[in-house]
């Protein structure tokens, strides 16, 4: 099998020509469709642990963690026992049940500066429904977010947004009104006088700045020393809120998140991913006083047939009692991820490779670019070609990765040290390639 080129197998060709004959790329998530890397994608047929395998049945070491909930591996015995039990009792009630009550408090135990929390079914959900609270709270219209910070599909961050979005070039989709464009400022992460001039620009306009505390959607960007603080002074000082955008770096980074991380307090935080355990939770949270303004205490109208299911919190429950009583699990994710950064850094090295990783505990992003990378337009520097490349000699090997260059890798508790021993290897093979490919 050539070693660096990846095709998929007989079922997952099948499967693939199937599915784009009844969904819109064959897929229910752009992303997903391979279009940034070349091929098609391999369909799934079980993961367990740091694994997945595909329908015909090859393995392989995955850092994708389903874009990262799966801080515990995939199918974790505890998650999928408590999801089990749950399903047994009811798939949905439609009506308040313990559950939402426990992950709510485990919510608020966890993260610094929520007080309380409203649960949605995905990131999207929770970003809408907190702009548009910030705005009723405030009683202003514009929201200042960053150049390549993806807050999922709403419209109203559908401007230079990262992620897919950044993936295909199309940072702005049609589709979104001029009229909402116009109430969204953009700002460059990593530069405070950005936000200053819009700050300045707008006076008492602005409802909340929304930021990914660590941005994970254009590959990963750590906030320079000072960012978030000075986003803090600038909200404070213009009357607006500051949304932390926790997707996710929420109970990821830290149990607390990156609020924990960078002792920075946000307004508002939203969450998902991890929250779920792979399960769709969106969650949107913080100081008691602004999210009573949400229905049914205040005005601000939020609703939703599946909030708070009753198998997505029990999957929610069993995580975060995992995640607290995993003895010192945030140190070892750390040191997982800093073998896998020092792999990736042997390995390009060896090759003769130009790589910049940025890394925060088990997140990391890698850029073909000699760095460093701290901002969008650093971002925009980087070889996505390489990366293109280097995706598929991964793949090959057996090391599934996501597939974007704006997209961050994960490790997980999983991921043993045979497995990184095992994926350091296929990392020196797939940078030779790179670097003879050019
Ligand atoms: P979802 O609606 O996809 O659950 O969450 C949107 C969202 C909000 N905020 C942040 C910081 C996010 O990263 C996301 C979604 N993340 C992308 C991948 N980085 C989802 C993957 C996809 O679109 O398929």
């Amino acid at each position: 099998m050539n070693k660096n080129k990846w095709n998929a197998g007989p079922q997952s060709v099948k499967l693939f020509k199937r599915a784009k004959e009844m969904i819109p790329g064959g897929v229910n998530s752009p992303v997903r469709a391979f279009n940034a890397v070349g091929g098609q994608p391999f369909f799934v047929q079980k993961a367990k642990g740091a694994k997945i395998w595909d329908a015909d049945g090859n393995e392989y070491i995955d850092f994708m963690s389903s874009w990262g909930p799966l801080i515990l591996g995939h199918a974790h015995d505890e998650v999928i026992a408590a999801v089990v039990e749950a399903a047994q009792r009811g798939t949905s009630y439609g009506a308040p049940h313990e559950a939402e009550v426990e992950l709510a408090a485990a919510v608020v135990d966890a993260m610094p500066t929520v007080e309380m929390v409203r649960m949605v079914n995905s990131g999207t959900e929770a970003t809408m429904s907190a702009i548009r609270l910030a705005r009723g709270y405030t009683e202003k219209p514009k929201v200042i977010k960053f150049e390549g910070c993806y807050h999922g599909h709403a419209d109203s961050f559908l401007i230079k947004a990262g992620s897919g979005a950044a993936t295909f070039g199309v940072p702005d989709s049609p589709g979104v009104t001029k009229a909402t464009v116009s109430d969204t400022l953009i700002a460059s992460y990593n530069d405070l006088n950005s936000v200053a001039e819009l700050f300045e620009l707008n006076k008492e306009n602005v409802a909340a700045v929304i930021v990914e505390p660590v941005a994970g959607n254009m590959g990963c960007i750590l906030p320079a020393k000072g960012f978030l603080e000075g986003l803090r002074d600038l909200c404070d000082r213009y009357g607006a809120l500051l949304i932390f955008d926790e997707v996710i770096t929420g109970f990821r980074i830290a149990l607390g998140g990156a609020q924990e991380h960078y002792k920075v307090k946000a307004d508002l935080t939203t969450m998902g991913k991890v929250l779920g355990g792979g399960l769709p939770v969106g969650a949107y949270g913080g100081k008691k006083e602004i999210m009573k303004k949400i229905s049914p205490t205040g005005p601000v109208y939020q609703a939703g047939t599946l909030s708070g299911n009753p198998l997505a919190m029990a999957a929610g429950i069993a995580m975060l009692k995992q995640l607290r009583k995993t003895e010192n699990l945030y140190d070892k994710l750390d040191r997982l991820g800093a073998t896998m950064e020092k792999n990736l850094i042997d390995a390009s090295q060896a090759a003769g490779i130009d790589l910049t990783v940025n890394r925060v505990g088990s997140m990391m992003g890698f850029f073909f670019n000699k760095g460093p990378v701290e901002t969008w337009s650093d971002v925009e520097k980087s070889n996505t070609d390489m990366f293109k490349t280097f995706f598929q000699a991964l793949l090959a090997r057996g090391i599934s990765i996501a597939p974007s260059a704006f997209e961050v890798l994960f490790v997980n508790t999983a991921h043993t040290t045979e497995l990184l021993e095992q994926t350091r290897k296929a990392l020196f093979e797939a940078f030779e390639q790179v670097g003879q490919k050019g």
